[in-house]
């Protein structure tokens, strides 16, 4: 349980705050009215719903980001939100303890640290996007506040509208749309609050294990023979890769569902070609329908009227990549499942994974870059039934995910889906991972990508990387060495470019380039173990792999906006050169007797593009062999220990079959390797602590990191061995 604390009251009058933010949204200023007391609903453990009052309570939408939560009784609320009117819209405003620290807010290019920034959440297409884009393609109406104890509280606004998010002073959303509820999750760490946004809006599905591999996509790669060479070079260059990806020209006039009958033939026997050198493969699809007779997606979607429609009720049409399109209306389930249904045939030509992009949803025949606000939707009754598109807009890309998984599923459902969204919403991580966009080849980027991949995970989003590279604009070998370095140990690992641009594959900047790209790819195959464990993790509790450098200790003041350091895991630091040139400046370290393990995850040679890695002391770190693809991955032949002052080290290692759901019925293992050394005597024990699998067994090498010296002895798990004969 939290400690109980005074609440703590926002001060009076929000209205000299509220200037800035009606200028943002465009409106002169205007009297601002004080709400009274809210009202309160537990939802479970320290969280608490509040209302502005009981006809708002009575008025409220459901929610499009809240899997189903049930009040509980004891409502203890610890942070009271002030609800009130700005010019029309509904805000509610959180004050926060002085020295409090933000975080969260979705997909935000900038610091780690959210404080003072203003966030729109307006999903859009944001190419080559900069610190002046107001709103990026997600939307992420959360915010992590971390007191300067330590404990944290975090904020949702349920509210799917366009909504301000501004933390100039204090937490305040404003919504271009009626009163919505608020949800305050008030724990005693940050890492317990995110427990408590993954009770409220679920966590991702466990991934198959190829999709932890790395990615390799341009657009595009064209014809099928390119796509081809591309896997070769990967195995003759002994480059690890799991997947190749097909981007908009391997389509028949960018027509969704389709191939290029002349430079994509025959998609079977290239899924087999690709098969034989164990590569899976991924192809986009976007939702812009073309408008056209005889196309058999949109006859199809004709017959069951599955098109968004315009206020007087015919079907929307804008201008995107195939030309005149039209939108299928993802938030109704007879659409959803229409779309669904398209993919057994497509899947069944060997496509592994889908991409679903463009699904702002982007228009480019008009100012907004989208379509217009009084569209309509016939949304299902549960998420609140037929409204505008000014309330389903956020919700539109992630339930075009959401259809998209599920007719995945229907397919073929002895498969775990893989699904990658551009656009998304609070909670979508449940349907798919993500990508940052259309992000620019520059050190800025490189710099803002690893913040952007942390406040998404600190936002429920823990499957999720960059284009590494750069989508934008050249950039040169020294810059795609740097991020291939530390891009290749994301959680979503993937190299991508734009039309026209250079080659962005490892090899493309030469041989040292490409050698600082094995030293990267290998070292995410022996992570392998580790990584996996740790998606299993957000799988079950929400905890995202990669985690902010604060979570080592969420009090330590020092910690709070190191945004070039991070943790993979709990015991795992990763330090990274964010700016040119090899710089050697160390971060503020957490406490602890931290271990550099660089070189056993990168080879011997010192890399200074490579990122530098430290084990936390009481901790075990699994690596296992560099395979070319996660399926000839094998299990752990390396520990490294670092003991800490009582001799003990440990770690989790979580097995599966990499692939369906037999896991769902105990076909698993999770162990617990645990080291005890004295003096010279090491004893390792391996315990089964879930799933049906024996405890962990194994052989290789044990390497000992404490002392001044490092120690490797080849030695099976479990066992007992001596350091001296
Ligand atoms: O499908 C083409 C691209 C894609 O490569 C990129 O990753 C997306 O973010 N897509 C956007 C459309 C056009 C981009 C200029």
């Amino acid at each position: 349980m939290p400690a109980r604390r005074r609440p703590a009251r926002p001060r009076p009058s929000p209205a000299r705050l509220t200037g800035c933010l009606l200028l943002l949204l465009g409106l002169p200023s205007l009297a601002v009215g004080a709400a009274p007391e809210p009202l309160a609903e537990s939802l479970g453990t320290g969280i608490v719903r509040f209302h502005a009052d009981a006809a708002a309570r009575d008025a409220a939408a459901p929610s499009l980001s809240m899997v189903a939560v049930l009040p509980s009784p004891d409502a203890a609320p610890t942070v009271l939100p002030e609800f009130y009117r700005v010019a029309g819209r509904a805000a509610a405003r959180i004050a926060i303890p002085e020295g409090t620290d933000l975080y969260g807010t979705g997909e935000v290019f900038g610091p780690l640290r959210r404080n003072g920034t203003r966030t729109v959440c307006w999903n859009h297409d944001a190419y080559a996007y900069g610190g002046d884009t107001p709103h990026l393609y997600q939307s992420h109406p959360w915010v992590l506040a971390v007191r300067p104890d330590g404990t944290a509280f975090g904020v949702l606004a349920d509210t799917s509208w366009r909504t301000l998010i501004d933390l100039t002073s204090g937490i305040l959303f404003v919504a271009n749309g009626p009163r919505f509820p608020v949800v305050v999750v008030d724990r005693e760490s940050p890492q317990a609050v995110l427990r408590g946004l993954a009770e409220l809006c679920g966590t991702m599905d466990l991934p198959p294990l190829w999709s932890l591999g790395y990615h390799q996509c341009r657009y595009s790669y064209t014809p099928d023979d390119r796509v081809r060479e591309i896997a070769r070079e990967f195995r003759a260059r002994d480059l690890p890769c799991d997947v190749v990806w097909l981007d908009i020209d391997y389509l028949d006039g960018n027509r969704s569902f389709t191939f290029d009958p002349v430079a994509f033939p025959d998609p079977a026997r290239l899924d087999a070609d690709l098969d034989a050198l164990g590569f899976r493969t991924i192809a986009i699809i976007d939702p812009g329908i073309k408008l056209e007779e005889g196309y058999a997606v949109f006859d199809s979607g004709e017959t069951v009227d599955a098109w968004v429609r315009t206020y007087d009720g015919a079907p929307y049409v804008g201008r995107v990549w195939p030309g005149d399109c039209v939108w299928p209306d993802f938030t109704n389930r007879r659409v959803r499942a229409w779309w669904g249904g398209l993919y057994a045939d497509f899947l069944a030509t060997g496509i592994d994974g889908v991409w679903n992009d463009m699904n702002e949803p982007a228009v480019f025949n008009v100012d907004s870059k989208t379509m217009p606000e009084d569209n309509v939707h016939r949304a299902d009754e549960e998420l609140g039934g037929t409204g505008p598109h000014a309330r389903y807009h956020n919700a539109y890309g992630m339930l075009m995910a959401r259809a998209t998984r599920e007719g995945m599923l229907a397919a073929r459902p002895d498969r775990r889906p893989f699904v990658l969204t551009r656009a998304n919403f609070l909670g979508g991580h449940r349907y798919a991972a993500t990508w940052t966009g259309d992000n620019v080849a520059s050190w800025r980027h490189l710099d803002a990508s690893l913040a952007m991949v942390l406040n998404l995970g600190l936002s429920g989003q823990p499957f999720a990387g960059p284009d590494i590279g750069g989508f934008e604009g050249k950039g040169d070998g020294a810059l795609y060495a740097r991020w291939m370095g530390f891009g290749a140990l994301l959680p979503f690992a993937r190299g991508h470019t734009g039309k026209g641009n250079i080659d962005k594959e490892p090899w493309a900047f030469g041989p040292e380039v490409e050698a600082t790209c094995r030293r990267a790819l290998q070292g995410r195959m022996r992570l392998m173990p580790h990584l996996y464990t740790l998606m299993r993790e957000a799988a079950t509790t929400g905890l995202p792999a990669w985690r902010p450098l604060f979570f080592a200790d969420p009090a330590d003041p020092r910690l709070r906006d190191v945004d070039d350091a991070a943790l993979i895991g709990d015991d795992l630091m990763v330090v990274v050169d964010t700016s040119p040139g090899a710089g050697d400046a160390v971060p503020a370290l957490p406490a602890g007797d931290w271990r550099e393990v660089t070189r056993h995850v990168f080879g011997d040679v010192a890399d200074p593009d490579l990122p530098r890695l430290y084990l936390r002391d009481g901790a075990v770190l699994a690596l296992a062999a560099p395979a070319a693809h996660t399926d000839a991955a094998a299990a752990p032949v390396t520990l490294l220990v670092n003991p800490d002052r009582q001799g003990r080290a440990s770690c989790a290692v979580y097995r599966d079959g990499g692939e369906g759901f037999a896991y769902r019925d105990g076909e698993f293992g999770l162990s617990r390797i645990t080291a005890v050394v004295r003096g010279p005597h090491v004893d390792l024990s391996c315990r089964a602590l879930e799933g049906d699998w024996a405890a962990l067994s194994g052989a290789g090498s044990v390497v000992l990191l404490a002392g001044d010296a490092e120690a490797t002895v080849d030695a099976s798990w479990p066992g007992s061995f001596d350091l001296q004969p």
